[in-house]
This record gives structure tokens, C-alpha cells and sequence, in this order.
């Protein structure tokens, strides 16, 4: 009876790449947890009724405590087992890796969120790729046939306009170029541990973000090739969903431009 008041329990929407962080972290600090597969939109609901600080997931409740978000979620388990940390020790380092996370969190989840919605509105039939084991207390053939609705209100919310991913796809090649660079210098990548690698909060936060643009076809194969690509393969090695080419190809294109190379010298 106990032990069940106080198991962790982690909310998360099928999908959601910072709801995947999350679940990483937990796994990595070997916390027990309970996961709760909500459905998008009808979530905001839940957690505004469950009381937690806000209405999105990954929302965490543990130890009496109700938290809400990926980088709160981090900050929390780091302090509650600071053996297996998620930030390093190095205060610089740790600034330098906080600076990545916060990017991510702020720069590249919301655009990857934008795009996946805006390719689901084209093709709704991959949602079911997405669910993959989870438990949403309907079928999931069924959650997917009656979706429309949902992708129409998490195209709004998520303001996951034609324009706007449009301007997001034109910017991923700089970004993944930022994320190759921080790697190089050694904000980004695992520190070894005893028991193998260990990826910190940035690798997670960013990782998830590319592992979720890593399940469209149309954006695969430009990020699996470059370091960005691997990075997010080994912070998330499992990230379900499928979705076939969907977008229009002109917004494509700046994905094929080749990166200028240096001037001769
Ligand atoms: N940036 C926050 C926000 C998370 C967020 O917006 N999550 C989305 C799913 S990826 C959500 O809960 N959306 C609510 C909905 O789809 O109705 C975080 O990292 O925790």
C-alpha cells in the first residue's frame, strides 16, 4: 500500500518528445515510475483537474510533489538522486549545458512540435505509430479514426501554421549545424560512466526533439548521417512512429543546400 502512494507517476501523450525525456531520465536514475498515456488536447483537461502547475506534459508526480515540465522534471530528479547526475559537476560546464537545454526546450521542441502537427493534418493515419503501447482507454484504431478534431485543435494551439513550419524548415539545417558544433566542443555528447555512457539533460532535451523529426520520412535522413543524428540515437534509443513523406517539397529544399564550405586558404 505503501509502496504504491508513493510510486512516481509520469503523465505524457503519446509521442511527445519532452514527455520521452522525461521518461529517460527516470529510467536512468532508476526510478520506478507509472506512466499515464493521455490523449493530446483532451490532456490539458486531466492535468488542470489533477492540479498540477500546468496543463502539458510530461508532468511528474512524486514523492507529494506535482511538477510540470522537462526541465523542472530534471532539475527535480538531479537533486533527488545526485549520484547519477544529468548535469555537470564543472560549474561552467553545467552553464554551458543549461544554456543547450534551454535552446532546445525553447528554439527546436516547438518547431519540431509545429512540423510533426502540420504533417498529421496532411496524413493523419501515422497517429497510430505514435501510440504504439499505449494505454489510451480506447483502441487505438479507433482513437485514430476519430482523431480529425484533435489534429485540427493541436494545429491551432500549437499555432502549426503553413508559414511558421514553413520558416522552421528553413532553419533546421542551421540548427543542426549549432547542435554539430556543440558536440565538437563537448557541451553535447554522454560523459562516461562505470556502468556505460550517461546523457545529460541537454543531450535528452535535444535528443528527444530529433528523434521525434527523426520519425518523418521527409527529415530522416538529413539528421541520422551527422552527429546530431547519432547523438540522439544513443540519448533515446527507442522512440516509436512513422510518418510517410507528406510535406510540400519546395519547403524541403533549404534541407538539401550543402553547408558552404571554408574558403581556400
Ligand atoms: N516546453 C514544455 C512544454 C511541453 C509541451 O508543450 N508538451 C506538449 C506535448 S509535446 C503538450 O502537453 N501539449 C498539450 C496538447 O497537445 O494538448 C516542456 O518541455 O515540458
Amino acid at each position: 500500500m505503501a509502496a504504491e502512494r508513493t510510486q512516481a507517476k509520469l503523465y505524457v501523450i503519446p509521442g511527445s518528445h519532452p514527455a520521452m525525456a522525461a521518461r529517460r531520465m527516470l529510467e536512468l536514475k532508476g526510478i520506478p515510475y507509472r506512466r499515464v498515456d493521455l490523449m493530446p488536447v483532451i490532456s490539458r483537461g486531466v492535468l488542470r483537474a489533477l492540479r498540477f502547475p500546468s496543463n502539458t506534459v510530461p508532468s511528474l508526480a512524486i514523492s507529494g510533489r506535482k511538477l510540470t515540465g522537462s526541465r523542472e522534471i530534471a532539475r527535480e530528479l538531479d537533486s533527488m538522486r545526485p549520484d547519477l547526475p544529468l548535469y555537470p559537476a564543472d560549474r561552467e560546464r553545467r552553464v554551458a549545458v543549461e544554456d543547450a537545454e534551454r535552446w532546445g526546450e525553447q528554439v527546436l521542441q516547438p518547431a519540431v512540435r509545429r512540423i510533426l502537427w502540420n504533417a498529421l493534418r496532411r496524413n493523419r493515419a501515422p497517429l497510430a505509430t505514435y501510440a504504439e503501447g499505449a494505454r489510451l482507454g480506447v483502441p487505438i484504431g479507433l482513437a485514430v479514426k476519430t482523431a480529425a478534431p484533435i489534429v485540427a485543435a493541436a494545429n491551432r494551439m500549437n499555432r502549426a501554421y503553413d508559414d511558421a513550419v514553413r520558416r522552421d524548415l528553413a532553419s533546421l539545417l542551421g540548427w543542426l549545424k549549432r547542435i554539430d558544433d556543440w558536440i565538437a566542443e563537448g557541451v553535447l555528447g554522454p560523459e562516461r560512466a562505470p556502468d556505460g555512457e550517461r546523457p545529460s539533460a541537454a543531450d535528452l532535451q535535444i535528443g528527444a526533439s530529433l528523434r521525434l523529426a527523426m520519425s518523418l520520412d521527409d527529415l530522416r535522413e538529413t539528421i541520422a548521417a551527422r552527429p546530431a543524428g547519432e547523438l540522439a540515437m544513443r540519448a533515446i534509443p527507442d522512440f516509436p512512429g512513422q510518418a510517410p513523406a507528406v510535406l510540400p517539397r519546395a519547403w524541403l529544399a533549404p534541407l538539401r543546400e550543402t553547408e558552404q564550405a571554408p574558403a581556400p586558404k
